[in-house]
Formats: structure tokens, C-alpha cells, sequence
């Protein structure tokens, strides 16, 4: 039987020192399935040279590099990566190794064996959890949460850490802003079996965070335009019953 394929989409800026460890580590993880495993890094011109150091990476593994002009942001970064793999299981990690690979195999799995068709890294999860955060990053994360739960069944619907047969996200307008793209496909997305798989986010191996307040403003925009959709959806099904 043909090997399913499955693509590993990278947002990167400035992940250099990270990506020459993450990139090995996810294919050794990997080796254990019984897929096509590709990943795809999607660089913003890093000026640390991350898009140069992937493009190296290239010669050792199964690895595409998508180079943008600029820093255009992670959310279009993923769609980009999506829209650009031929796999027919795709997913989301982050590049600076918070997402430990050695966890990839749980997620993709049920996927591979037909036994879910999106499923998510869950820090709030039974089992999972956060290594170290300051209480007002922890407090932030919460309340960000508590604000996309009227959304989705999702314990985790802020993972950054997702999985999902790429037909659920075929013909779906995705035009989150910002970070938070992994909402948007949870409310839009076309799936019947969602999964929720533990797992402890650690601290970035090496580098900056690319979090800043600006992306704040961008989530709750993003969560007026999820209202509006889920507020449309409704009047168009209501119509159609009368
Ligand atoms: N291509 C691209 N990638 C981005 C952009 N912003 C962030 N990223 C990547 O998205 C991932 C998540 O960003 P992080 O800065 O780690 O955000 P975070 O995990 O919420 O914050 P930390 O825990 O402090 O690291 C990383 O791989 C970043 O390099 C962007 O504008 N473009
Ligand atoms: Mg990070």
C-alpha cells in the first residue's frame, strides 16, 4: 500500500540555532511512522540567516524552503506552508523547540490510522502542561483561551502544535492576522473526530520571542471576525429552514 504523505510546516524568523537541532531531532522522531514525512520551513528573511541554514538542511533531508520578502507573520506563514505542501496529513510546529518532536509520532498517528482527522498538542489537557512561565504569561494564556472556549470543544484551541488530513482545510477561507492560526481551522475547518494528544510546552531552546503586544490586538480581532462568521453561519441555516 502507498505510504501516506505528511508535511511538517516551520514558521521561522530568526530560528537559526534553533532549526540545525529541531530539524534532525523531528526526523529521528519520525522515523518510527509508517509515513512520507516532509517539512517545510516558511522563513521571513531572517536577517540571523535562518532561510540560508535551512536551505543547507536541504542536502540531509526531506525539507522544502519557502522564503518570503519580509516579516509577514506566522498565521499567513502557516497558510503559505499549507497551501504549498502536496501532503495529505499536514501540521503546524513551532521552530524554536518549545513543541518537543519526540511527541510528533502521538499526534500524526491517529491521524495516519484513520482514527481522527485533526488533532491538537494540548497543554491544558490531562497530562499536559506549561515548563516555566511567569504568572503573567501563564494569566495571559488563560484568558486568551477562556475567549475562544464559546468557539470549540477544544481544552487547547490556542495550540500552536496541530495536525489535520489536509481536505478538512480544502476550499476554506483562512485569513487569521497575526499568531493564532489554529482557532481559525478549528472553527472553519471540515472534520468530523477531533483529538486532544498532552504535552508539555518547554522554553524556547535558543533566541528571541516574536510575541509582542501587537499580537494581543491581532487575537482579539481575529475573535470578532470567528463571532461574525459563527453569527452568519447561523442566519444563513435559520433562512434555510424557514
Ligand atoms: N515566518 C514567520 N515566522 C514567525 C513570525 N513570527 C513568529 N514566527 C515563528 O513562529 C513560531 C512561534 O513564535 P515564538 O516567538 O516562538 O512565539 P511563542 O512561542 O508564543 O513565544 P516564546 O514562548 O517566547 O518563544 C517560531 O517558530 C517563530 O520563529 C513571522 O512573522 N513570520
Ligand atoms: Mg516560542
Amino acid at each position: 500500500m502507498k505510504r501516506q504523505t505528511v508535511s511538517i510546516v516551520i514558521p521561522t524568523y530568526n530560528e537559526r540555532g534553533n532549526i540545525e537541532k529541531l530539524v534532525p531531532e523531528i526526523f529521528q522522531s519520525c522515523s518510527s511512522l509508517n509515513a512520507a514525512v516532509g517539512v517545510v520551513i516558511v522563513d521571513d528573511n531572517s536577517p540571523d540567516g535562518t532561510g540560508k541554514a535551512a536551505e543547507e538542511l536541504c542536502k540531509g533531508y526531506n525539507l522544502k524552503v519557502i522564503h518570503r520578502s519580509g516579516k509577514l507573520g506566522l498565521a499567513s506563514a502557516v497558510i503559505k506552508g499549507f497551501s504549498e505542501s502536496g501532503s495529505e496529513i499536514v501540521g503546524v510546529m513551532d521552530a524554536d523547540l518549545s513543541h518537543p518532536p519526540s511527541v510528533l509520532p502521538k499526534l500524526i498517528k491517529p491521524i495516519l490510522d484513520n482514527e481522527a482527522d485533526l488533532v491538537i498538542g494540548s497543554r491544558y489537557a490531562k497530562g499536559g502542561g506549561v515548563e516555566v512561565w511567569p504568572w503573567h504569561r501563564r494569566l495571559i494564556s488563560r484568558i486568551a483561551t477562556a475567549l475562544a472556549y464559546p468557539f470549540t470543544r477544544a481544552k487547547d484551541p490556542m495550540s500552536g502544535l496541530f495536525f489535520l488530513r489536509k481536505r478538512a482545510i480544502d476550499g476554506v477561507e483562512l485569513n487569521a492576522k497575526g499568531y493564532k492560526i489554529g482557532l481559525e481551522v478549528l472553527v472553519k475547518g471540515k472534520y468530523a473526530r477531533m483529538l486532544e494528544v498532552p504535552y508539555t510546552f518547554r522554553n524556547r531552546f535558543v533566541g528571541k520571542s516574536k510575541l509582542t503586544p501587537e499580537e494581543y490586538i491581532h487575537y482579539l480581532r481575529n475573535i470578532i471576525t470567528l463571532a461574525a462568521y459563527r453569527i452568519r453561519r447561523i442566519m444563513r441555516k435559520k433562512q434555510r429552514r424557514e
